[in-house]
């Protein structure tokens, strides 16, 4: 295989100063997958390389390899920033004090830094975009803790190898991070199956809130404040909650809808299933994501509100896309 020439490989392998890798707010796999993986290769290269998250890991990453080595963003000063999995520095969700800004990422759009930037929205996850960096410039240092962080990238972003974004290519970089000695066994059970009791009472209480909409093309749930104090869980324990109602036939258009009392809004996340544009439908909540996979934050003053903003972006979108004929 050909190296493939990539800038932000020059410009990292020819830098000296200080680099601060950055998730999004409320990491998911992929972000802090992605994040590590690209530390520990740095580190392992000699760099000065920190790893940030304004919310830390989430228990269901706890596991990564280097994990414990998450720091939340402070005051200090870093030469160069990095963001993984994000369409900006916005999506850090906090203020970060970096000279250089870099952008390593496969949404669509987004704020764009410069030509080290390196973003393709065909790449299943961002963590297959760090494979491609770290090959490109010493593919022998993929040990086995790297692999597990680019791995779990992959598989998470894929929902375990099921979701569209999956094809050849993803199983072929799974099989190679496989060799470099990622278990997917481990990394799914590890992400997968260690909830909480509080988390299987959050859930019963969630699904019974379940709504159906457009006869039966659009549903979603509602995570209520006050469900989160009832079951002693946090924002964190909603995370993929939005599949069940995606996994209800004949579901074209999931939703959740999560009340942040604290932030004055309500945090929307939507999923595609089949030949919808869900991406379409939160760009008119001004928010922004993929064509399966994506949120936004909705201001309104009551429930009822949120969800009349919700539904007609819904509606007018499925028009657009003309999914009703
Ligand atoms: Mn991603």
């Amino acid at each position: 295989m050909v190296k493939k020439s990539i800038p932000i490989v020059d410009f990292l392998q020819n830098t000296k100063g200080s680099i601060l890798i950055l998730t999004h707010e409320n990491p998911d796999g992929d972000s802090l997958g992605s994040g590590i993986a690209l530390y520990k290769f740095l580190k392992k290269k000699g760099k000065e390389v920190y790893i940030g998250s304004k919310d830390g890991v989430p228990h269901f990453l706890d596991f990564l390899p280097g994990a414990e080595e998450v720091i939340k963003p402070g005051n200090k000063f870093y030469d160069i920033g990095i963001v993984v999995d994000a369409s900006g520095f916005y999506r850090v969700g906090t203020e970060v004090k970096v000279g250089k800004k870099i952008r390593i990422d496969h949404h669509i759009g987004g704020d764009f830094y410069g030509i080290y930037d390196y973003i393709d929205p065909t790449a299943p996850a961002t963590a297959v975009l760090i494979y491609e960096i770290i090959k490109a410039w010493d593919e022998t240092a993929i040990d086995k803790e790297i692999a597990t962080c680019i791995y779990t990238g992959l598989a998470t972003d894929t929902g375990f190898f099921r979701y569209s974004n999956t094809d050849e290519r993803t199983f072929e970089l799974a099989k190679e991070l496989v060799y470099y000695g990622a278990d997917p066994y481990y990394v799914y059970t590890m992400f997968s199956e260690r909830e909480s009791i509080n988390k299987m009472k959050l859930i019963a209480k969630v699904l019974d809130t379940l709504q159906l909409h457009e006869n039966g093309i659009v549903a979603g749930i509602t995570i209520f404040k006050r469900f989160l104090e009832e079951t002693g869980t946090t924002y964190e324990d909603t995370e993929g909650l939005v599949n069940y109602p995606r996994s209800i036939e004949g579901v074209r258009v999931a939703y959740a809808i999560t009340e942040k009392p604290e932030e004055g809004i309500w945090k929307v996340s939507l999923r595609a299933k089949g030949n919808v544009n869900v991406g379409k439908i939160a760009e008119r909540l001004g928010g922004g994501g993929h064509k399966y996979a994506s949120g936004a934050k909705i201001k309104a003053n009551s429930y009822e509100e949120a969800m009349n903003k919700l539904l007609s972006a819904i509606r007018e979108e499925l028009k657009t896309q003309k999914v009703y004929t």
